[in-house]
């Protein structure tokens, strides 16, 4: 009887250290899950902050390009060969053709406002009638990888062309986009697209 009473009271503090090693083991893993769902949950919302922007560059480049592909090229002449460029481009769009002419709409223009940071649409410009549209802000004021030196940094044929530039090659208009955004913890995001627009004859 006397040996059972003893193997108990063994027993008993065993499972003390076994409880006390169980809480601490247990706060590891618990630590070590939080530390995991922390990152994830960064990794998460870092990627959500990217792909937002890319939408964002892609609709922007888009509505450039409809806009574009609805005017005449030959109206466009402000829009030079590389390595000139021009950071605002004014069209008509033709919304008819009355026997073989095209008839031309209202004036519209899609600037690159560097002091925003923005890029606008306007029909009418400088008119009273003028109406006006912010298509995209976070546009840096230079395209990424350019910095402001006289040379092409980049490699794309333009010197120092800004965040939104056009130039023109034969009967297209080439359109380059950077977009540059930071988030909460000051990470830099930067998203460029570039496409070759085909205007209506
Ligand atoms: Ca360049
Ligand atoms: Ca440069």
């Amino acid at each position: 009887m006397k040996l059972i009473l003893h193997k108990q009271s063994d027993r008993a503090g065993f499972s003390l250290i076994e409880l006390m090693i169980g809480i601490a083991v247990a706060g590891l893993i618990l630590g070590n899950l939080a530390m995991v769902v922390r990152t994830s949950t960064s990794a998460v919302e870092s990627g959500v902050f990217g792909s937002n922007l890319e939408d964002r560059a892609d609709r922007t480049m888009d509505r450039i390009a409809l806009a574009l592909m609805s005017t005449s090229a030959e109206k466009l002449d402000e829009v030079q060969f590389a390595p000139n460029h021009v950071s605002a481009i004014d069209y008509e769009v033709i919304v008819d053709v009355v026997d073989g002419d095209p008839f031309e709409g209202v004036p519209e223009r899609i600037e690159f406002d560097a002091q925003e940071g923005r890029i606008i649409w306007k029909r009418a410009p400088d008119s009273p009638d003028e109406m006006q549209n912010v298509w995209t802000r976070w546009v840096p004021g230079m395209q990424e990888g350019e910095t402001f030196n006289g040379i092409d940094d980049n490699g794309n044929g333009l010197a120092d062309e800004e965040g939104l530039a056009f130039n023109r090659d034969a009967e297209q208009i080439l359109v380059r986009l950077t977009l540059e955004r930071e988030d909460s913890k000051k990470v830099v995001y930067v998203r460029s697209r570039s496409r070759r627009v085909t205007c209506r004859n």
